[in-house]
């Protein structure tokens, strides 16, 4: 391989990168334009895996391409630490999840640092750590004092293995839980709640701003767990009940087809309206609650299953018509979606449909589904009679209910509108008679906080004797997460805080005997506002600094797995929305740009230790280089899609990246070099692959920007082996260009190419004469070296557009409206290119002078609109 040892160049660079710290953006004097670079960041269950390797190589990519465009990157990482591994690997041995959790940070942390990912590594957090779930605890006290996070008694998931409760989006569409695998169960508890309700339409709605720069299958993710539906409530006087009972529907129109209400058993109503009614129905009652609560929500959910129910005995009067209907009760309604109770209408609801057939009830269509909406043809045409095809439209003979369109019929003041007027037309109705209004309900949730465990942020609330909910003060804060040697805390139900005595009883600020809440909160709560903690991580009067907040968030550009995409994301999202209502921060949506990286698979299958077909991230490392590796994430396809680890050629890139370093110990054209005396033909082949490269990065073409990289080495291995040579100029200025590329893809190689051609630091030896230069131990060679003789800040060339002419356009630069300059770009500059070009215009600067620029339009490649004040 001619003298290319990934090994010696590793160890060569990691000390010095070390020791100069090069990604840490700690000077408040750097006036650069700033972006938020921000990996998912990881939970510390044993070492990295493929899928880190995944992730780190291609928001590097992201971080390293800012950077090398002139902005000051943030690019921090942490450990989202507290959580249930911990404390199960902690039963098993016996000890503090401490122990195990910070064991495997710092296994981490020292993988993350060889696989050389651009890391701000003075601003490291760990959510266990007290200085950051204080703040927790703080957001938790701030969002009580506004109503936001309150107390109430439920049914909730109960997973029966991990002994706790879980949140709706921990639990996985077929009914189990996420995490243990577990069939989820209803238990009846007292627990803490985040209002994300309040929250559900601005939720939805700011979705619209992330068009475009979000993945549309995560906007979509999230529209459809918020799940807002709109149509009427509408209240139904009860026979001998005390006060109405209020349906939601979707179908106001359908209300003469209403031949039955339902209300969902395990609901207070259908309790109240058993009370009310003969001992023999409340028996009956009874038994069916307790048959109900038996099922899983899968069960219940599950649309072919036969329906269940029970008559209550109850007389329900639809308030349009006046018409009496009986009150049922069915588990196919659900007490916590809408009033948990609906109207039955089951010529045109399925579910209705079935249960009527189940039980007799009557079917009455009120949508003539065969009218066409628009003309007045009839419902039976005479092809049809002459086919003998006339369509069947009972649907209590066909089973099929009639959900389409059509005209209103046996609906009175209705007859005749098309679905949409007669919605409209009911609400009128309903509302002019106040029996009912215009609704919206979700299907979001509150967010269910507590968790009957110990490795979590504890709950600063505590209870007086008679019950009463007393808040921690502010400044009683951390409520430090205790420890005790040979602490039970094993899964029982109830949280293993319960058992220390001496953490439980406390005293209220005035002085009141009480015991503390001894749930601890969900580690979701710890990742919905991380992103802020980096920005002070050290800050111990305030969880973020808003100054801080103000300079770098939002987050610029979000990267991590699809997997989040409804929780964490939704999450953050709210959060963020609290923190802006309380003036803490000015933006509304934390991640301006998301970008979701797809698996590492092996065979087609994802990974796992019981399939035994793992890659180890370490032994790909010994084995190939952290830069092959690297590399290989990049070039292996778009991002969003899967790797199968089996179709990649690690060798291939490994072999790349040598051809690539040797060319660097080939130059003999001196620093600093003319390049405008360089062969035209090559110099022409670099200038589009400046051009070309950095849209390509912008659109995520990470695969597509390695292979013109590899085009451009062929290229300069052909002008150096029977071309101009390798003392022509435009052979220095093209590998410098490579070196640069490839430093956002490999960056021992490309800093140790670097090296090479005479920049900044000594490079690794190779012992085949090369242009190392003598002293290797780590002094002499850093010497006065700073980051910026590092090649991550050499910054990206600028192509000339003459050497583009072939593709080139005018791109106007109009300073306060007036034009002052016209650059040659290439047609497929990317905006931030072409709005460095423009900064960097002499006539620009000029004609700026000393004002400051307020605002700045680029239309690439054609128009770049520069405001200024003073
Ligand atoms: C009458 C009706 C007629 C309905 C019709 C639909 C079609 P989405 O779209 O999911 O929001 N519903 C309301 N509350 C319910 C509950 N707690 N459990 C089960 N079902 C419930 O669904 C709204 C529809 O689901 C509502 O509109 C109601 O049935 C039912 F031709 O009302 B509909």
């Amino acid at each position: 391989d001619n003298g290319y040892d990934f090994r010696r160049i590793e160890a060569h660079w990691t000390p010095i990168w070390d020791d100069l710290e090069p990604f840490s953006v700690n000077d408040p004097s750097d006036a650069r334009p700033r972006k938020y670079v921000l990996d998912m960041f990881p939970y510390p269950s044993g070492d990295l895996h493929m899928g880190h390797a995944e992730v780190y190589a291609l928001g590097d990519v992201v971080a390293r391409y800012w950077r090398q465009q002139g902005f000051q990157v943030l690019h921090p990482i942490g450990w989202d630490s507290f959580g249930l591994p911990a404390e199960n690997a902690a039963i098993k041995r016996g000890a503090d999840p401490r122990i195990w959790t910070y064991e495997n940070i710092a296994q981490q942390r020292a993988s993350m640092k060889r696989y050389a990912a651009s890391f701000d590594w003075t601003r490291v957090l760990h959510t266990s750590d007290p200085n950051f779930y204080r703040w927790n605890q703080w957001l938790f006290l701030k969002m009580y004092e506004k109503g936001l996070a309150y107390r109430k008694d439920s049914w909730v998931n109960w997973d029966p293995v991990d002994q706790t409760v879980l949140a709706n989006e921990q639990v996985l569409p077929d009914g189990t839980s996420e995490r243990s695998g577990a069939v989820v169960v209803k238990k009846k508890l007292t627990q803490w709640y985040f209002k994300i309700t309040d929250y559900a339409d601005r939720l939805l709605d700011d979705l619209n701003q992330l068009e475009g720069s979000w993945p549309a299958k995560v906007l979509t993710m999230q529209r459809n767990w918020i799940g807002r539906s709109t149509g009427a409530d509408v209240d139904f006087v009860i026979e001998g009940h005390h006060s109405p009972v209020t349906v939601f529907t979707t179908r106001p129109d359908t209300l003469f087809g209403a031949t039955f209400m339902v209300v969902a058993p395990d609901s207070d109503l259908a309790a109240e309206l058993a009370a009310g009614s003969s001992p023999e129905v409340r028996m009956r009652f009874q038994d069916y609650l307790e048959q109900v609560q038996k099922k899983s929500e899968i069960d219940r959910q599950d649309a072919t299953r036969e329906k269940t129910g029970i008559p209550l005995d109850r007389w329900a009067i639809n308030p349009v018509s006046g018409e009496r209907i009986p009150v049922w009760t069915a588990d196919y309604v659900l007490a916590d979606y809408g009033h948990g109770a609906v109207m039955g209408v089951p010529a045109h609801d399925q579910r209705d449909l079935d249960f009527a057939r189940r039980f007799a009830l009557p079917v009455r269509v009120v949508v003539d589904t065969l009218a066409p909406v628009t003309g007045a043809i009839p419902v039976i045409t005479p092809e049809m009679l002459e086919s003998g095809d006339i369509p069947e439209l009972d649907p209590s003979v066909t089973g099929e209910a009639l959900t389409g369109d059509g005209r209103m019929i046996n609906s009175g003041p209705l007859d005749g509108l098309s679905k949409s007027n007669a919605i409209r037309r009911a609400i009128e109705l309903l509302e002019e008679r106040g029996t009912g209004r215009a609704a919206k309900t979700y299907r979001l949730r509150d967010w269910l906080i507590s968790r009957q465990r110990y490795w979590g942020t504890p709950i600063p609330i505590m209870y007086t004797e008679d019950g009463t909910e007393v808040p921690m003060g502010l400044d009683e804060l951390p409520l430090l997460l205790p420890y005790e040697e040979g602490m039970d805390l094993k899964p029982k139900g109830t949280s293993p805080l319960g058992g220390l005595d001496g953490w439980v009883s406390t005293t209220t600020p005035d002085g009141r005997p009480a015991r503390r809440d001894t749930d601890t909160m969900d580690t979701f709560v710890d990742s919905s506002w991380y992103f802020l903690r980096f920005l002070s991580p050290t800050d111990d009067t305030q969880a973020f600094d808003p100054r801080e907040a103000e300079k770098w968030a939002p987050v610029d550009q979000y990267v991590g797995g699809i997997e989040h995409a409804i929780l964490h994301l939704l999450y953050a999202r709210f959060i963020t929305k609290v923190l802006f209502d309380m003036g803490y921060v000015s933006f509304t949506e934390p991640f301006s740009a998301l970008l979701n990286q797809g698996m590492v698979i092996l065979d087609g299958a994802k990974m796992s230790k019981s399939k035994g077909n793992l890659v180890y991230f370490t032994e790909e490392l010994d084995s190939f280089g952290v830069d092959a590796v690297r590399l290989t994430m990049a070039f292996a396809g778009p991002p969003e899609d899967d790797i199968d680890w089996r179709d990649v050629s690690v060798t291939g890139s490994q072999k790349f990246l040598a051809r690539a370093w040797r060319l660097a110990g080939e130059v003999t054209a001196p620093v600093g070099v003319d390049f405008a005396l360089g062969n035209v033909a090559l110099r022409r082949v670099t200038h589009r692959f400046l051009a070309e490269v950095p849209p390509l990065v912008e659109a995520f073409k990470f695969n597509v920007a390695v292979a013109r990289t590899m085009e451009l080495v062929n290229a300069i291995r052909k002008a150096v082996d029977s071309g101009p040579g390798a003392g022509d100029p435009a052979v220095r200025e093209a590998v410098e260009a490579v070196a640069i590329a490839l430093s956002l893809f490999a960056p021992y190689t490309a800093e140790d190419m670097w090296a090479r051609l005479g920049h900044g630091v000594a490079p690794a030896a190779d012992g085949t004469g090369g242009r190392a230069r003598s002293g290797s131990s780590l002094g002499s060679t850093l010497g006065s070296a700073s980051r910026d003789d590092l090649v991550a800040f050499a910054g990206w060339r600028r192509p000339d557009p003459l050497l583009l002419v072939a593709d080139s356009v005018t791109a106007v630069v109009q300073v306060d409206g007036k034009v002052r300059d016209r650059l040659e770009v290439s047609p497929h500059i990317g905006g931030a290119e072409l709005e460095a070009l423009a900064r960097a215009s002499e006539a620009v600067v000029r004609s700026i002078g000393d004002r400051e620029i307020v605002k700045v339009i680029v239309r690439a490649p054609r128009v770049v609109n520069i405001a200024t004040r003073g």
